[in-house]
């Protein structure tokens, strides 16, 4: 946890939601690279949660809050078994707070309950708790099978939309500046080797072959909260992009952020690379929720997912640090670029182990799908 910066103008922001108590603590919880987080105490043993929404990324703060609004009633209308987030109003009763600072210029708060009694992680230790992440999101999957997925609007259009993220990076390069567009043309290259695997999944939608699902969009372990006892899951997090896409993005994006085995911006290449037991008790927890309801061309494609979306993630790193990262939060110069050489590093050990992966796959597949 880090000292915060503006402590006054966050502790006015708290107070104009309607929280029970008064404010006893504030910390500043460093995870996301998008929105900035506070964790906040109330002197009536009440924790909650404030988030500044970053409005470079997310453009209509306002039909953010409706999505995640709908379908966290959805689940705790729905799901008996799991809990979900729980919207803080303001005292005047909205969803969101405008701070306006003194020239004027708007930035956009809101506020949740902080799930208690559960833990969040961002790495997996054990693979109880790759287990229970896989679950967790399957589960959250499973709940909203039957929301009708047309009411969900798009937070951020083509997030991923591999395709598109491919042409925009070639764009980003053409433009980008002689000093770092001359460090990323292995990068370039390697990736335009792969331009075939961006249009796999957005294919498969496209022509109707999968199915559009409830997707979560952003399926990294610290996402999943699990109860600090019995480790099991609790509630999905992070609503933010929720919308609907296709789940093989949440699978694969599950199994690169939990059986990855270095961080994401580990510069030592030789570190990354995929957690064979980790990915089995991941898709193991996945498929113990999924696999009734999932296709044919959906599992057969589960492998591949995979590294279509280290793939993406390496094309969303190495846009930003060619546009002069703009978007992701960065500590220093070339953050984005070791993270993209990670994430290319990281589909290239996945496209070798496809096969072993995809039996496994199947395997479990089968031993799930009547359940
Ligand atoms: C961003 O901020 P965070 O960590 O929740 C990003 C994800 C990436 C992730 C990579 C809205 O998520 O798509 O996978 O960074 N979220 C958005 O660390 O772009
Ligand atoms: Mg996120």
């Amino acid at each position: 946890m880090e000292k915060i910066k503006d402590y006054d103008k966050i502790n006015k922001i708290i107070k104009e939601f309607n929280i029970s108590g008064d404010i006893f603590n504030i910390k500043l919880v460093n995870t996301g690279i998008i929105n900035s987080t506070y964790k906040v105490m109330s002197n009536s043993n009440t924790e909650y949660l404030l988030q500044k929404i970053n409005t470079n990324v997310f453009k209509d703060p306002y039909t953010l809050m409706k999505n995640i609004e709908s379908v966290t009633n959805f689940i705790k209308e729905n799901d008996s078994n799991n809990d979900s987030l729980t919207i803080i109003k303001t005292k005047q009763g909205k969803s969101l707070y405008v701070y306006k600072d003194e020239f004027l210029n708007k930035s956009y708060y809101r506020m949740f309950n902080y799930i208690s009694n559960t833990v969040s992680y961002n790495n997996v230790d054990t693979l109880e708790i790759a287990y229970n992440i896989g679950k967790g999101f399957g589960h959250f999957q499973n709940v909203l099978r039957n929301y009708p997925v047309n009411l969900l609007k798009e937070t951020i259009p083509n997030f991923h939309n591999t395709k598109i993220r491919y042409d925009n990076l070639i764009e980003a390069y053409k433009k980008a500046v002689p000093t770092r567009k001359s460090k990323v043309y292995k990068e370039i290259h390697e990736i335009i080797s792969k331009r075939n695997k961006c249009s796999i999944i957005v294919d498969l939608l496209d022509k109707k072959k999968i199915p559009y699902r409830v997707t979560h969009n952003d399926t990294k372990i610290s996402n999943v909260l699990l109860d600090s006892k019995t480790k099991k899951p609790v509630a999905v997090v992070d609503l933010d992009t929720v919308m609907k896409g296709s789940c093989l993005y949440d699978y694969g994006d599950g199994i690169r952020s939990a059986c990855s085995t270095a961080l994401e911006d580990e510069k030592d290449l030789s570190k990354v690379s995929i957690d064979l037991e980790k990915f089995k008790a991941y898709t193991k927890g996945y498929l113990s929720e999924m696999a009734p309801y999932l296709t044919t061309l959906e599992i057969s494609n589960m492998s591949v997912s995979v590294e279509i979306i280290a793939l993406e993630l390496a094309i969303r790193f190495l846009d930003d640090y060619l546009s002069g990262d703009t978007y992701f939060r960065t500590d220093y110069e070339e953050q984005n670029l070791i993270r993209a050489r990670n994430q290319l590093k990281l589909a290239k050990e996945i496209e070798e182990k496809n096969h072993i992966m995809q039996n496994y796959i199947n395997e479990y597949y089968e031993k799930y799908k009547n359940k």
